[in-house]
């Protein structure tokens, strides 16, 4: 980027006063932050309407990624990242006399996600850009995120999250491309002259669909693509037939009715709501994507449909926007006249599915009564594809096999019809993908088996991946200084380059300077702690981090009892060995669901207790920072040094923390599970630390017959620990209150083998405990986690789906 200090300076000045309306001398560090962001623009929006221009110029093949989450973070570090700019500006920001840092701190973070699915849309989008790949992502501009959690008394109480309350530097409003979206009413059918078959759908409702485009800039900054976000508003503002029959109040009725549509995002991760609302998000949604890339498409081909299978791919992350199946076909075969056939192949050569959970509370069903209220002609056309696919496909491969005909079908029969999402997007794709090797093996084998036997060449996996220019340039900027030191810059974009690291893993300077790093990383982290819990932690201590969604399958009440253990042992024996230690979660809980909810309050009850005993004199420590979110992040992440990935095996499809963290020079404690597998193989057994039942013994003990009390009777320490949350020891005065869990692993069954893994899992970590005493020996792993991580780059995810799917050549737009 060609320029300097000097003139960034003048231009925040000048956005302070012309953008923002104020003035140096009563500026407030959100007036700052508005004015740097602008300054920032006037190099984004440009490359914005060049990036446009070059792809409808050369009329490019482009991705459409459609996903009903996108958590994007912030912007400010990472645009400057990417654009070039860092020094710049935060030489201009301390001329001006401002804390760059406390300055980044007034962006609210975009967090239009749950976690792991909508975070990798996030870095998908990053590399998409980064790659010069002409793409676009497609989701809804919710008002209100992921809630805010708040801690009180130790319970999690959930806030709206108001992103966007005063505006948003980083987004624009597109009204020259607003859609009208159907929704309700009836279908009727017609016959034309020729005694052909014509479905009219009347519907009950139109929605307005608002388009906001938030720039994704690629690093180098020569692509910026947009991430296009729908706000649903009443169709007319104001409805005056009905205000002048006097019905002001019912017009606003409407409105709101319409608004609610992208109000909230719905806060569950890996389970299905299943409510009206959020099928109606997905179809909105999905309805308006469709229009704009017909728009798109129209431009360059008006009504020549001959080229719309070569320009267009679209990719669903997971089944949330499965319904955009159905619609295109709608409008293929309703609006533009299509007969079936031809209609179908199209769209079974346009969407591609991407598989993100095994779970069965996960797997998106609709009851059939739903849609038809909501999505009358919607329901004919599944219908249509329903019976053609058991006809025509399953009835060859499955001749009379009415078992296998009731599972593949996407009707589910039963008491009440359902309607399956999952076997939609399968039938409805030319891909499926999982998004690590050993999901993907898991989608065909048990999830998708008969699908396999049809279409052997359709089920493919595309492993996960992070964007380094945030997860590692960004968040941990002396860490990336120092590896630029010593191997070629463009490491940021070339990640594989890390590897040259790998001798540099024995040499003592360069050991001493990455754990200085890492010292530095954590006296920060120490600050953030204080700051937001008061707890006081020792920089030195081993810092054990993990942070995801709160969920059973993830298990962070392994880790609760494994602290409460460690706690035991240290009060039984106080010179018990170990290196002084502080656990750290960070994590939110769907706000139905009980149990996470009851472990949040346990881990918070069991640190006040161990925190401020002082019998074990600071040796343990435990912290729930909360409120975790991508900002938080990135501010835990470049200090762990050891990373909890501890799902049950086969549960956790990919993860991508493990990733990030990993990168940042944290050792793995964790399951043969998602991609951990893959980052032992790239980091080599010795320098992660693995534990537990792999995926075939879980299925073997399953098989059976698990039953928890074995483990309990059989092993005194876990015994004693789960009669620990019977007493009032953590929660003084209170017996009982935390129960809960002790139930959960006992009388209720134990769905995740908590106390099968116990054993393995508190062995790991004496293994930790005595590798992290020596102080070179713990350097070289976190240096070789660091320098083997290449893999990970989601860049390389990227190119997996355009080798494999996508089919997409880079645009060069400079
Ligand atoms: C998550 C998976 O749980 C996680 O393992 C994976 O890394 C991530 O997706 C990205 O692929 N799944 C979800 O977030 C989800 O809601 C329906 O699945």
């Amino acid at each position: 980027m060609n320029l300097d200090v000097a003139s960034f300076k003048q231009s925040i000045i000048k956005h302070l006063h012309v953008t923002v309306g104020t003035d140096e001398n009563k500026a407030s560090d959100k007036a700052w932050w508005n004015a740097i962001c602008a300054a920032v623009n006037e190099l984004v929006y440009e490359r914005v309407t060049r990036t446009q221009k070059t792809h409808f110029q050369k009329d490019t093949r482009a991705v459409h990624y459609l996903s009903l989450e996108f958590l994007m973070g912030r912007f400010l570090k990472n645009n400057l990242t990417n654009i070039g700019l860092t020094d710049i500006a935060q030489k201009a920001v301390a001329e001006l006399g401002l804390d760059f840092n406390q300055i980044c701190e007034e962006e609210p973070d975009m967090a239009l996600g749950n976690g792991g699915l909508g975070r990798l849309a996030a870095c998908f989008v990053d590399s998409l850009a980064t790659l010069d790949y002409p793409a676009i992502g497609y989701g809804i501009h919710y008002e209100h995120g992921l809630f805010t959690q708040d801690i009180q008394h130790g319970r999690q109480v959930e806030r709206p999250d108001s992103w966007r309350e005063y505006g948003n530097a980083w987004e624009i409003c597109r009204p020259e491309s607003i859609q009208e979206i159907p929704l309700y009413g009836y279908v009727e059918t017609q016959y034309d002259e020729s005694g052909k078959i014509h479905k009219e759908w009347h519907p009950g409702r139109i929605i307005k669909g608002v388009p906001w485009d938030i720039p994704v800039v690629g690093y180098g900054a020569n692509t910026v693509n947009i991430l296009r976000l729908w706000e649903s508003r009443a169709s007319d503002f104001f409805n005056w037939d009905v205000f002048n029959a006097g019905g002001y109040l019912d017009a606003q009725v409407e409105n709101v009715q319409a608004e609610t549509i992208s109000k909230v995002l719905y806060p569950n991760d890996n389970t299905d709501a299943g409510k009206e609302l959020r099928l109606i998000q997905q179809y909105f949604f999905c309805a308006c994507s469709i229009k704009d890339i017909i728009r798109r498409y129209k431009r360059a081909h008006e009504n020549d449909w001959s080229h719309f299978v070569d320009q267009v791919v679209i990719q669903l992350n997971d089944t949330h926007p499965a319904i955009a199946i159905p619609e295109l076909m709608r409008i293929l075969v309703d609006r533009v006249g299509l007969d079936w056939s031809e209609a179908w192949s199209m769209c079974q050569n346009i969407f591609a599915y991407t598989n993100h959970t095994l779970l069965p509370e996960a797997l998106e069903k609709w009851s059939v009564r739903l849609f038809e209220k909501v999505l009358p002609r919607h329901l004919e056309i599944i219908y249509e594809i329903n019976s053609r696919f058991l006809e025509d496909i399953v009835s060859q491969h499955f001749a009379d096999n009415d078992e296998v005909k009731r599972k593949l079908s996407i009707i589910e029969e039963g008491h009440e019809k359902m309607v399956r999402m999952g076997n939609l997007s399968v039938i409805g794709s030319f891909k499926v993908n999982g998004v690590a090797q050993i999901h993907s093996k898991l989608v065909k084998s048990d999830l998708f088996p008969e699908f396999d036997q049809i279409w052997p060449d359709k089920f493919t996996n595309v492993t996960n991946g992070v964007t380094p220019r945030r997860w590692l340039k960004s968040c941990n900027p002396k860490l990336a200084k120092l590896i630029s030191a010593h191997i070629d810059a463009d490491w940021p974009v070339h990640l594989d380059k890390l590897k040259s690291l790998v001798p540099l893993a024995d040499d003592p300077q360069f050991q001493q300077d990455f754990m200085q790093i890492k010292l530095e990383n954590k006296v920060e982290l120490a600050h953030v702690i204080k700051t937001l819990t008061d707890v006081e932690v020792d920089p030195n201590a081993l810092f054990d981090i993990q942070i995801k969604r709160l969920h059973e399958y993830k298990r962070q009440q392994l880790n609760l009892i494994h602290i409460m253990a460690l706690y035991r042992r240290l009060l039984q024996n106080p010179d018990y060995d170990m290196p002084k230690r502080v656990f750290i979660f960070g994590a939110k809980a769907a706000p139905g669901y009980y149990l996470a909810k009851e472990i949040i309050y346990a881990i918070n009850k069991v640190a006040d207790r161990i925190n401020t005993d002082e019998r074990i004199k600071d040796k343990l420590k435990v912290v729930f920072l909360p409120n975790y979110r991508v900002s938080l992040a990135e501010k835990m992440i470049p200090a762990a040094d050891v990373s909890e990935q501890i799902s049950l095996a086969g549960k956790e499809a990919s993860g991508t923390g493990n990733m990030k963290l990993a990168l940042n020079g944290a050792i793995t404690v964790g399951t043969l599970d998602g991609a951990n597998i893959e980052i032992a193989e790239e980091a080599g057994e010795d320098n992660v630390v693995i534990f537990g039942l792999d995926v075939d013994e879980v299925k073997a003990l399953q098989a059976q017959g698990y039953n928890p009390w074995d483990y309990y009777y059989g092993n005194e320490e876990l015994k004693a620990v789960l009669d620990w949350f019977d007493t009032d020891y953590f929660t003084p005065g209170k017996p009982g209150e935390l129960s809960e869990i002790k139930r959960s692993l006992l009388d209720y069954g134990d769905s995740y083998l908590t106390l099968a893994d116990y054993q393995s899992y508190s062995d790991a970590h004496q293994k930790v405990d005595k590798l992290y005493q020596d102080k070179s020996v713990w350097a070289k792993m976190a240096i070789i986690n660091t320098a083997t991580m290449g893999k990970f780059n989601s860049d390389r995810s990227i190119r997996d789906y355009v080798n494999k799917i996508w089919k997409l050549d880079d645009c060069n737009v400079k």
